[in-house]
């Protein structure tokens, strides 16, 4: 309750940033987008994670403040990473199901595009089959929408939800991420490798990109590398970083 209580503060209160994860062209190592995670610094409980207080967020329409917070920031930063490196960087965004099914979204991102000048194809939203699956008329409808406006669709978690394959048809997408317990499973077993080669050549024959997400060890990378995943996400890269961390890196690159 008490954390809940905070949560309705901590906008105004100036409590949440962002962290960015990079991803990098597995071929030229090059980065070529960053995933923004928010963070939350309680005064008293110090960093929350989003896996706690997104979820509560949820049960409000706080989650459709705070989404376009992330999403205001997030633009802005692209935008200037983009100036500074000169790279064609892509900034990837969590949407959450109240935030994807709110009628004001299309008219929230418009706004956050207009403000910041990013152009739409540089912003990816990343929604998972879970929220996809809550009402496929009304995703499709959204999603077509967003797609229309030169937005990139990820589905993410990919392999984790229901019906995987069934809706991938009827959605527009532009990016599967593979979830990341396939590939902390990708050493152990042959089998594994086959799921994520599976899910890889999908992509092709749909023209998707494929992300590999929690990319971990040197192995992890190098069986990818061997399957020609294009893009990859993980710790064995870099982890989520502050702002100033990540544009170092940035830098460093360029
Ligand atoms: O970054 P971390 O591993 O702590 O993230 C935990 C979960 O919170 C992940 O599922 C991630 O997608 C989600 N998450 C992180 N940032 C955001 C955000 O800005 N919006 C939403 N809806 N979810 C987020
Ligand atoms: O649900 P989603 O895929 O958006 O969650 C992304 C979160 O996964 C990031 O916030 C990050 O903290 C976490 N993450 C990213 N890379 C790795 C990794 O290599 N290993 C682990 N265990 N977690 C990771
Ligand atoms: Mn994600
Ligand atoms: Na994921």
């Amino acid at each position: 309750f008490a954390l809940q209580n905070n949560l309705r503060h901590a906008l105004e209160r100036q409590e949440f940033m962002l962290f960015y994860q990079p991803q990098i062209n597995l071929q030229s190592g090059e980065i070529t987008g960053l995933e923004a995670l928010i963070r939350w610094q309680h005064p008293e409980q110090g960093l929350v994670s989003p896996a706690t207080f997104i979820p509560l967020a949820e049960e409000s329409d706080l989650i459709v403040q705070i989404g376009k917070w992330v999403l205001e920031v997030a633009c802005q930063q692209i935008v200037e990473w983009q100036r500074i490196s000169g790279l064609p960087l892509t900034i990837s965004v969590n949407l959450s199901a109240r935030q994807f099914y709110d009628p004001t979204l299309v008219e929230t991102i418009s706004q956050v595009l207009r403000q910041t000048q990013l152009d739409p194809k540089y912003l990816e939203l990343e929604i998972t089959e879970t929220i996809a699956i809550k009402n496929i008329p009304l995703a499709q409808q959204v999603l077509k929408q967003l797609q229309g406006m030169g937005i990139k669709i990820a589905m993410d978690d990919f392999g984790t939800g229901f019906s995987s394959l069934n809706y991938l048809t009827q959605l527009p997408l532009d990016t599967l991420k593979i979830d990341q317990s396939f590939i902390k499973r990708l050493t152990s077993d042959a089998k594994e490798l086959e799921v994520i080669n599976a899910v890889l050549s999908l992509g092709r024959g749909l023209h998707l990109s494929v992300v590999a997400e929690g990319v971990d060890t040197p192995e992890q990378l190098e069986l990818l590398k061997s399957l020609k995943c294009e893009t990859v996400q993980g710790f064995l890269i870099s982890p989520p970083l502050p702002v100033l961390e990540a544009t170092s890196k940035l830098q460093a690159k360029s």
